[in-house]
């Protein structure tokens, strides 16, 4: 019986490298697409992640390759060893089933090799995690508060800036040349190359402050402060939504986020402080009237 098998594993061999080569092309076109892909958006027949922006999202995708590498080898050993054995044992080539039950050898195996699997996975997703979690010294703050159903921002560190972002309505982003669903009528804006805090609550129900490209997600708790971080690399205006059903208008309440040169920050800083009215200017004209 050494022949046919030896025939099946060189045919298996050949299937392996065929597929492994398919494999390695779709991954290269993916990455290509990723790069051609709109900066900080979604883009149709777009394929794998958005394209990262953030260390953080490079290291998501860095994770999320060497999955698919770890899973697509165990689905074709997993698909070779059955077709393996539905070919070697059918029943015309063996009229006597074997009563064989346990190999010692065999089961040693197949338990210590996906707990190597597992540590190979858990030590670069513990390292995510981490990175994720564990907020470096912070430039400046900012905060979102999720409501139904727009988001409210807030820049404690430049002179308690606020203000609420709405949704641009379809007819509103067509004008503005602007995603539809995604844009809203005021960005937040935050300097490119500074590590900005973002503390993350919500005023109603829960909500979540989600930016692909940033590779953050955090839960809007009302009543809890939540707390991630961005470096952004690159200026650009970038995407995301509300990540958790919050009601009826879940899917109405984007986040668009503009990544600035330091300067423009700065201007930006100074126009909205001479734009606002502050709390304590209002409070003296209605004591004085
Ligand atoms: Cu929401």
């Amino acid at each position: 019986m050494t022949f046919p098998t030896m025939r099946f594993r060189a045919a298996a061999a050949r299937c392996t490298g065929a597929l492994l080569a398919a494999l390695a092309a779709v991954a290269a076109s993916g990455t290509a697409l990723a790069q051609d892909a709109l900066l900080g958006q979604p883009t149709p027949g777009g394929l794998g992640l958005q394209a990262g922006a953030t260390p953080v999202k490079e290291q998501v995708h860095d994770f999320h390759n060497l999955l698919l590498i770890i899973i697509t080898a165990i689905c074709l050993f997993v698909l070779a060893l059955l077709v393996y054995v539905m070919y070697r044992f059918r029943a015309a080539a063996n009229p006597t089933p074997s009563k064989t039950t346990h190999n010692t050898l065999i089961e040693v195996i197949w338990t210590a090799v996906p707990v190597m699997i597992l540590v190979v996975i858990a030590i670069p997703s513990m390292k995510l995690l981490y990175a994720q979690d564990v907020i470096p010294e912070a430039d400046m703050t900012i905060k979102a508060i999720g409501k139904q159903w727009y988001w409210t921002y807030e820049y404690p560190d430049h002179g308690d800036i606020v203000f609420d972002a709405f949704m641009l309505q379809d007819e509103e982003a067509a004008e503005a040349g602007l995603p539809r669903l995604l844009a809203t009528d005021v960005p937040v804006v935050i300097p490119v190359d500074t590590t900005v805090r973002i503390l993350v609550t919500a005023g109603d129900v829960l909500h979540s402050f989600a930016v692909p490209a940033f590779g953050i997600k955090t839960d809007a708790v009302p009543g809890r402060l939540n707390e991630t971080w961005v470096h952004v690399k690159e200026e650009g205006t970038y995407y995301g939504q509300c990540s958790e059903l919050c009601g009826t208008a879940h899917a109405y309440m984007p986040i668009m986020v503009e990544v600035v040169s330091q300067a423009e920050f700065e201007d930006w800083v100074a126009q909205q402080q001479a734009a606002r009215t502050p709390a304590e200017t209002v409070r003296q004209v209605a004591v004085a009237e």
